[in-house]
């Protein structure tokens, strides 16, 4: 029997209109030895885990991604900072272009550097445009690609930016205001993005409970990645 890859499942969910909430793991921050014990406090609506960060050290994310195949059976997919972090143990790795970026080295030489790992590799290689939108404070994304995030007002650039995206063949896109940001991506913003594609829309950065939560998915994003709130145990329901 064929099994439908990560991409298949996320559009089909898309298409039935099921809401997909994704837990992003920083190996930085992440304790191998309390995998067991986080992944068993999940909620159940979990269905993904992202794995990534701005700043890891080199064999971190696949020591981090190998502690959590051990403790769960949920997809892992590769949220990289960086091309180093790429580990065959996950099971697929979202091929980020920074679009809202005007800095080459994440629009196509980290892509370019990444190659020698992934030409031979068994990874779902998912393209996705992953656009900064200002969340209030400083981000390690913004910090680390030196990139300024796009304006939450500017409603317009942004939803051109994603098209741009989709255009281009992009399969994801992902609005992002930064780990530990203060805002989350407005609810217009993800109204006026979701209507304007037809490809998933991915949404993180900042969310704190599950009232904000539930207005994203009702936005319109198709996926929601929350890291901070899970890992600080803050998230309030
Ligand atoms: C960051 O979107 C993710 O890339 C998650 O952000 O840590 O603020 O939940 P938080």
């Amino acid at each position: 029997m064929l099994t439908a890859t990560i991409y298949e499942n996320l559009s089909l969910l898309k298409d039935l209109g099921q809401k997909q909430l994704t837990v992003l793991i920083d190996p930085d921050k992440f304790d191998e030895s309390k995998a067991e014990e986080f992944l068993k406090n999940l909620s159940e609506d979990v269905t993904y885990l992202f794995v990534g960060g701005s700043t890891v050290e080199a064999t971190k994310t696949e020591r981090t991604v190998a502690a959590i195949k051990r403790n769960s059976e949920l997809p892992i997919i590769i949220f990289p900072g960086d091309y180093t972090q790429i580990t065959e143990k996950a099971d697929g790795l979202l091929f980020l272009s920074l679009l809202s970026g005007r800095n080459p080295e994440y629009l196509i030489e980290q892509q370019v550097k990444s190659v020698s790992r992934l030409k031979n590799s068994n990874l779902e290689i998912i393209p996705t445009g992953y656009i900064l939108i200002d969340g209030g404070n400083e981000s390690a994304v913004q910090r680390i690609s030196n990139t300024k995030p796009m304006p939450q007002n500017n409603i317009e650039a942004i939803v051109n930016t994603a098209l741009a995206g989709q255009f281009s063949g992009k399969q994801l896109i992902y609005l992002e205001t930064g780990s530990g940001a203060i805002n989350h991506v407005s609810l217009e913003i993800i109204s006026e993005v979701n209507k304007a594609l037809s490809i998933p829309l991915i949404v993180g950065g900042g969310i704190k409970n599950s009232t904000q939560l539930d207005a994203i998915y009702k936005a319109g994003a198709d996926m929601a990645v929350i890291g901070t709130a899970f890992e600080k145990g803050t998230f309030q329901y």
